[in-house]
């Protein structure tokens, strides 16, 4: 991997990328294209086509031709070869994928590095699955039968990702869809296509037949269309709990299958037994890493009111010291926002804390520094004397904004964190191990983290309770998530029987 990345000149005509379909790499048949703006720049460096329905159809249908082929045929440990092999071809590839994510998001580049040498994983633990999907022979239900079941793949799957680590987001549904044997259309968001594009150019060389993963672009209206469309079984979604709405409804006019994984409010909980020095260093973890553009930012701090002013003032020294600036530099700590539309949302969430009773403590404006103007750019912020009813602790705002609010004892700590129509994540900071678990049970998210926060891995299930989401992602059950099981019924009596009596 090398060192030096280098980001295109301002000045530089965009970057034209085109969309794979079947084996061909193209543009719409519209000749529509859309432009990725460098959130730091604020300038357009890259365009892709905006795909239509001719285009979505042309990439199903392929897709699903490409089951009767070679990708149909080809046995399980082959298949899970080649899917490692695609991981292998990532680590390869990994310095020119982080920037393109980099370029598009505005995340840092160095996480954006960290995630890509740890994305070959997802490949790897999959992979080695795909001959490891088992049937079962269940005890003779009947005399004379035997009965067997066969885990098949459950078709073409829409995939649709959001822009905020498009790459991982895509490896926790294609490792495991590909180990089942399904074929994929693609759906990256409008802000961030080039880094899927460009990783689309490993799925051939890693030996994994044309048509079974194809790429469209496009915006929203494009994602409708896939999941609109007939010939896909399964939609898996990473988005906004709104966007989540509408693709169930679309799915369930022709009873495609979702896994949804959607917006949250995470809770840290942070107890007056706790270390506050570990704690305060989760919390900035949890809401200002990646500009606390992920879904399981932990944008609620609920703290005991007994150390709730010393762990304010040292999170707050620290949120002070973080070095925004320039994503591609290696002292950075966080990067702009990813688009203008989304920092224009963090900011209104401010006004709307602000009037609703909260008071800001550090941050809650752009920052003044004339390097950062162009680049969309927010301050790390903390808002205190909030209420759990307030919007600001209600709603997602996706962007490095803290909500602060005090409890007094753990059963108000446990009311207050799950009084919320999301449960994605939760963090608990306490040197108590009985509460530890106690709490850990009675929060309702998918991931709970003690004196931790925001780790994720290919082998843990992940997903959400509530409006966060339907089904999980990895872990070994993701694989099922892309089979139907077919129950195999085989008659070994010589006899006849009676037609009109249930067998
Ligand atoms: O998300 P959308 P947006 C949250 C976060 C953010 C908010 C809005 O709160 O502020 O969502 O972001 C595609 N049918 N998260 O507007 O709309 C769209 O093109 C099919 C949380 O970017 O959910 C993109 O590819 N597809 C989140 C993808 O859905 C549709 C990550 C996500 O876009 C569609 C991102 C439709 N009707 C945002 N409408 C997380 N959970 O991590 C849009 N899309």
């Amino acid at each position: 991997m090398t060192e030096t990345a280098t980001r295109p000149a301002v000045d530089a005509e965009p970057r034209e990328f085109d969309m794979l379909i079947g084996a061909d790499w193209v543009g719409a048949r519209s000749g529509e294209r859309f432009a990725s703006v460098n959130p730091f720049t604020g300038r357009v460096w890259a365009t892709a086509p905006a795909a239509g329905a001719a285009d979505v159809d042309a990439a199903v249908t392929l897709a699903g031709k490409a089951l009767d082929g070679p990708w149909g045929a080809m046995p399980a440990a082959e298949r899970g070869r080649r899917i490692r092999r695609l991981g292998e071809l990532i680590a390869e590839q990994a310095e020119e994928l982080a920037v393109l994510e980099s370029l598009d998001n505005g995340k840092l580049l160095r996480e954006m590095r960290g995630q890509l040498k740890a994305l070959p994983g997802w490949y790897e633990y999959f992979g080695g699955m795909a001959d490891k999907l088992e049937g079962v022979t269940p005890p003779d239900p009947k005399p004379n039968l035997l009965v067997y079941t066969r885990h098949e793949p459950v078709g073409v799957v829409g995939l649709i990702l959001p822009w905020n680590s498009p790459l991982l987001i895509l490896a926790n549904k294609l490792a495991p869809g590909l180990a089942a044997g399904c074929m994929f259309v693609i759906k990256p968001a409008e802000q961030t296509p080039a880094s899927v594009l460009a990783f689309a150019k490993l799925v051939a060389r890693a030996g994994i037949p044309d048509g079974v993963v194809n790429v469209v672009t496009g915006d929203g209206r494009t994602g409708q269309l896939l999941t609109a469309h007939p010939g896909v079984a399964k939609v898996s979604f990473t988005g906004s709990t709104a966007s989540g709405i509408k693709v169930m409804k679309s799915a369930a006019d022709h009873v495609a299958r979702v896994t949804l994984e959607l917006g949250g409010k995470s809770p840290n909980i942070v107890f007056d037994d706790a270390d506050l020095e570990a704690a305060a260093n989760g919390v900035v973890a949890g809401i200002f890493a990646a500009a606390g553009q992920t879904c399981v930012a932990g944008s609620r701090l609920l703290v005991h009111r007994r150390v709730h002013d010393e762990l304010v003032s040292r999170i707050a020294a620290r949120a002070r010291t973080i070095r925004l600036g320039d994503p591609f530099g290696e002292t950075t700590e966080m990067g702009p926002i990813a688009f203008q539309e989304q920092l224009d949302k963090v900011a209104s969430y401010v006004d709307i804390a602000t009037a609703e009773g909260a008071s800001v403590v550090t941050g809650g404006k752009r920052p003044d520094s004339p390097e950062l103007a162009r680049g969309f750019f927010f301050e790390p912020t903390i808002l205190a004397d909030v209420d759990n009813s307030m919007r600001i602790a209600q709603e997602e705002v996706f962007g490095p904004v803290l909500a602060v609010i005090p409890f007094d004892d753990e059963e108000s700590a446990v009311t207050i964190a799950n009084d919320i129509p999301f449960g994605l994540g939760a963090g608990i900071w306490t040197d108590n191990v009985r509460r530890a678990h106690r709490v850990a049970h009675r929060v309702k998210a998918g991931s709970v983290w003690v004196n931790e926060y925001r780790l994720t891995s290919y082998s843990v299930p992940f997903g959400g309770f509530k409006q966060s989401g339907i089904g999980r992602e990895n872990g070994m059950d993701a694989v099922r998530e892309y089979t139907e099981t077919k129950s195999v019924w085989v008659n070994l009596s010589d006899d006849t029987r009676d037609p009109f009596v249930l067998g």
